[in-house]
């Protein structure tokens, strides 16, 4: 990101210089401006129409990125028109055709899942529409159909997870059985998470997936599919890799119902760092969460509107983001933001 403010920097100071020398009534301030404020001193941006397909609600993360997105576009002044797919793959074509229609200036989409795009996205590139995508990436060859990439790294994230584990269970002699409960399938997240982990457990061999099933990312599906794996799996059960918080949130009911003490009898590690997390690891009942920040709005903003001002910016940009156990989650969770 360095790269681009500071391109957007130099772009700030020649529109000053065009101001002054047009005799504008410029501030001429030098054009200092940060990452959070998408119309810093001097620059004369036009109020855009942005199109946002979202995925859907399903869960804190989720509604926390709607938010930030949605406050992001309106403080810079420009118009949103949003989109919640459900988690429906059809609902988002719709909507991307729907955006194309209305010929929006940018469209920002979350996808679901990462294949099956290409028809839709080539339909915006022909219309010359530029196409942000946030948080999920797809999985297609031509990446000339979208601008940029603004998402986290969620291999990395699946192996934070693991790693966690292998040093909490450094002292185990014997088998550590996992269950896994997944994202939505076919989405980035689902299938990245997966991998992360798998990477750093295979050099474990008493590390063991012993079931995996997705819960779609919801509480409500955490927790009915938890209830099976207690069902066939009961007291076998040492770990919960869980894709998401909230997942693990309604998994941790399931254990409670069973009879068995989560974040104890149970271990319990969640990724996407929600208030709900840090909640249950102030109770005791979860023992790790991963972060996944969603509060990627004001950063989503300032792409788009570099790249519409004619700016170079990367293929791919980063998320930042960190992780947090169960000692550090009463001292933390007044500060946390969603
Ligand atoms: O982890 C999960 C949400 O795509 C990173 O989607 C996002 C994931 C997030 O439903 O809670």
């Amino acid at each position: 990101m360095k790269r681009l403010f500071k391109g957007k920097k130099i772009l700030l100071l020649m529109m000053s210089l065009v101001f002054l020398l047009s005799a504008c009534s410029s501030s001429g301030t030098g054009g200092q401006t940060d990452s959070s404020s998408s119309n810093g001193a001097g620059k004369s941006s036009d109020k855009l129409v942005i199109g946002f397909s979202q995925v859907g609600a399903e869960s804190e993360w989720r509604t926390a990125n709607t938010k930030s997105m949605q406050n992001a576009i309106k403080d810079a002044g420009h118009e949103l028109k949003f989109s919640d797919a459900q988690q429906k793959q059809e609902n988002q074509i719709k909507a991307l055709r729907s955006f194309i229609a209305q010929k929006v200036d940018a469209i920002v989409f979350s996808p679901v899942v990462e294949t099956g795009f290409e028809t839709v996205l080539q339909e915006a590139k022909d219309a010359k529409i530029p196409v942000f995508l946030a948080d999920r990436a797809v999985d297609i060859k031509d990446d000339s159909l979208w601008v940029t990439f603004l998402g986290s790294d969620f291999i990395e994230e699946g192996r934070k997870a693991a790693n966690w584990l292998v040093e909490e269970t450094a002292d185990t002699e014997g088998d550590v059985n996992i269950v896994e409960l997944q994202g939505t399938v076919g989405s980035a997240p689902a299938i990245d998470r997966k991998e992360g982990f798998e990477e750093v457990i295979k050099d474990h061999p008493n590390m063991k997936i012993i079931k995996s099933q997705t819960g779609d990312f919801t509480r409500a599906k955490g927790k009915e599919v938890m209830e099976a794996f207690l069902k066939s799996d009961g007291e076998n059960i040492d770990v919960l890799y869980s894709h998401n918080d909230d997942m693990a949130i309604g998994a941790i009911q399931a254990i409670e119902e069973y009879g068995l003490k989560p974040g104890k009898d149970i271990k319990i590690i969640g990724v996407d760092a929600v208030r709900g997390a840090f909640e249950a690891m102030a109770a005791g009942k979860m023992n790790v969460t991963v972060e996944c920040n969603p509060l990627f709005g004001p950063q989503m903003v300032d792409l788009i509107e570099a790249h519409l001002a004619g700016e170079e910016i990367p293929k791919r940009v980063a998320v930042e983001e960190s992780m947090y156990t169960m000692d550090q989650a009463e001292e933390l969770l007044p500060t946390r933001e969603y």
